[in-house]
């Protein structure tokens, strides 16, 4: 990886630490930000395409909800064998999703991708076969989380799917610092100092409001999932696959 897109974000200790914003900065290293800091990350693109080969349904839509540079669309792109589908890709960073599109516009794929710069909150989800939140809902605002999953509930098809991934908490406190240093040590496994480590963390304090599995698998069931089955854990980030 070449240094202009490894992310140095908060290796300088002179610079003061403010709120994480999705800006043109972070666009830029983000595919190496993500995959240094979240256990599995692959894993769970990979298996998104996988998921995607076997539930989504010709004639549908898949939504992929915080696409930031697109890995999981491009994972539902090229996982889709079903015929006459097409993928809407969301999210509310302009430049990430200038970065996206830049990044896709000479590949042939065979189920197309649009690309959509709105709030997710303010989406319309229809005749959907599969809807991803690939670690997007806990960087939205509590208080919308329930209406945005009964807007993806409302908006799926009988036998669709929705992906959702997560960092979370736990509720008792030895096994949330347990997986927390694990997480850390991974984070310096891959590169970053205590001190990176450290600022980020603060910096994502009031943006991304990780919550318990218990609290998902509740909400998800409030806003009419009927089956929700955990399938990935690493330390602390888990995806989920929920269903009406
Ligand atoms: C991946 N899913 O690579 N509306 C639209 N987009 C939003 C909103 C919102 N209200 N809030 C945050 N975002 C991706 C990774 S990153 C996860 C998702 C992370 C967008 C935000 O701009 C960012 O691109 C994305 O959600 C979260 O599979 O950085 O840990």
């Amino acid at each position: 990886m070449s240094d202009i897109y490894r992310d140095n974000i908060y290796r300088n200790p002179d610079q003061p630490t403010t709120e994480f914003v999705f800006d043109r900065q972070v666009a830029r290293v983000f595919s190496d930000m993500i995959h240094r800091s979240v256990p599995g990350y692959s894993t769970v693109i990979n298996m998104i395409g996988v998921l995607a080969g076997e539930y989504v349904q010709s004639g549908s839509v898949c939504y992929d909800l915080g696409c930031s540079l697109g890995a999981s669309s491009l994972a539902l792109a090229q996982g889709i064998t079903a015929k006459e589908c097409r993928i809407v890709a969301v999210d509310n960073s302009p430049e990430m999703l200038e970065q996206a599109g830049r990044q896709t516009s000479q590949l042939a794929l065979s189920t197309p991708i649009e690309w959509l710069c709105a709030d997710v909150l303010d989406v319309q989800i229809g005749n959907a076969s599969m809807v991803v939140l690939n670690f997007t809902l806990q960087f939205i605002p509590p208080h919308a989380r329930l209406q945005l999953l009964t807007n993806i509930r409302k908006g799926l098809r009988p036998q669709g799917l929705l992906v959702l991934s997560e960092k979370i908490t736990f509720q008792d406190p030895g096994q949330d610092r347990l997986q927390i240093e694990m997480h850390h040590a991974f984070k310096r496994a891959n590169g970053y100092n205590d001190l990176e480590i450290s600022r980020k963390r603060s910096a994502l304090e009031k943006v991304l409001i990780p919550e318990t599995l218990e609290t998902h698998r509740t909400r998800l069931a409030e806003a009419g999932f009927g089956r929700t089955d955990l399938w990935f854990q690493c330390f602390n980030f888990v995806s989920l696959v929920a269903r009406p």
